[in-house]
């Protein structure tokens, strides 16, 4: 039986890629769940497969390389699939420091115990042993709307810490590859949206805010783009790198789904009006005028887009949910999970929209 050590699983994308992989793959597999639990992993994101025999929850720093050593010591790890990171860029331009402390050292540990624990005295790896470092398409950048995508061979030009971090962990991935022949890839994957997202991004926020009858922060003109992608085609894309990509290889994931935010928030209004009963109070409220322009991001990057042709011509991946279906699906997980939403925002959620968003609306 194949072992997978996810780390950051009970994050928004590692816990929909532990779903999906047990749905896929049954008892045919086991998982391991890193994760330390920050503010952004939620154990509850798993309650409906905690009890499985083949999934073990572990609660440690991916920076504490003795715990992390530990786990590969006793378990025969077969697929490391790497999530753990922080990962809103707001957070990272108030305090970066942790950002290049879990991202980058973080990162260097895993790849340390994973390299300990697979590699040969002859200096060369065991069989079918694979690391997929999971990462972002912000290390590309940002390009004007007359730019056209990011490439596997687009040069890394990061702007945030947050993005400048993760560019640092590709480039540490990228040098176990090169240096020992390492048997790692690395995928650069647009913004997911989907269930389990905590409400500090703008879809799981828009949602929330709207839902409480509170103002929708739209950062500078509104005009800024991103390409979205349903979190399950992400999660689906991960498995078909390991299972039909070539190792060694860097894959980038998108849906060629851009979307200007002010765009995101009125196809999220609409969705919502359309969706609660008429009987219900909020409905009413839920209009154009909870859209309020606040002070820009700095160093907010213009526009995302990114190429997914390397990823259909070698693994034949394509994503199964277009949009207008994804944010459909999304919206109606929110409104069906309303205690979810209301335990992640209680207690120190508060402080920290008040902290991002009082200064910005001054
Ligand atoms: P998230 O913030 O929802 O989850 C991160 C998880 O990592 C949490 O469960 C957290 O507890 C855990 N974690 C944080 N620090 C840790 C540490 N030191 N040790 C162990 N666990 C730790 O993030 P996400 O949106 O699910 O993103 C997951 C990965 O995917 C990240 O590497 C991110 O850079 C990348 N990514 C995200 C997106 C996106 O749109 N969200 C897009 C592309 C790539
Ligand atoms: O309140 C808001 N108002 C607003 O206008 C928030 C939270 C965001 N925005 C804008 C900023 C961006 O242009 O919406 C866009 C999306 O913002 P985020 O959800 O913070 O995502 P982004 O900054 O694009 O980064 C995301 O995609 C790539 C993830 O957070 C990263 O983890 C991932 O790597």
């Amino acid at each position: 039986m194949r072992t997978y050590l996810v780390t950051g699983g009970a994050g928004f994308i590692g816990s929909n890629y532990i779903h999906y992989m047990l749905k896929k793959y049954g008892d045919e597999i086991r998982v391991i769940n890193v994760d330390k639990l920050t503010y952004a992993g939620n154990l509850e994101n798993l309650k409906d497969i905690e009890k499985r025999e083949n999934y073990v929850f572990i609660q440690a720093d991916i920076c504490d390389s003795e715990k992390i050593n530990h786990i590969f010591e006793e378990n025969e790890i077969d697929r490391v699939v790497h999530f753990a990171a922080e990962s809103h860029v707001d957070r990272s331009i108030t305090d970066p420091e942790i950002f290049v402390k879990t991202n980058v050292l973080g990162t260097s540990v895993m790849l340390n115990a994973a390299k300990k624990a697979w590699e040969q005295p002859d200096g060369t790896f065991k069989k079918d042993k694979k690391f997929l470092h999971v990462s972002t398409d912000e290390v590309y950048g940002s390009l004007e709307n007359s730019d056209e995508f990011f490439y596997e061979t687009t040069p890394y030009d990061p702007h945030s810490p947050y993005s400048a971090s993760k560019a640092s962990s590709d480039m540490l991935v990228k040098s176990y590859i090169d240096t020992y022949r390492f048997p790692a890839n690395i995928t650069n994957c647009s913004n997911n949206y989907g269930p389990y997202q905590f409400p500090e991004k703008l879809i799981p926020l828009i949602i929330n805010n709207s839902l409480q009858g509170k103002k929708i922060p739209v950062y500078g003109d509104g005009k800024n783009v991103r390409d979205w992608l349903y979190v399950e085609d992400h999660a689906k894309a991960i498995d078909m790198v390991q299972e039909k990509g070539k190792l060694f290889e860097k894959y980038n994931i998108g849906g060629h789904n851009e979307k200007q935010n002010i765009e995101i928030i009125h196809i999220i209004l609409e969705t919502l009006h359309n969706m609660l009963p008429e009987d219900d109070a909020r409905k009413s409220r839920i209009n154009e005028s909870l859209i309020t322009y606040v002070t820009d991001r700095k160093g907010h990057d213009r526009r995302y887009a990114i190429s997914p042709d390397k990823m259909k011509k070698e693994t034949g991946w394509v994503p199964d949910t277009m949009f207008s279906e994804g944010i459909r699906l999304t919206v109606k997980w929110y409104l069906d999970h309303q205690d979810w939403m209301k335990n992640v925002t209680s207690g120190e959620y508060q402080n920290y929209y008040k902290k991002m968003y009082d200064a910005k609306t001054e």
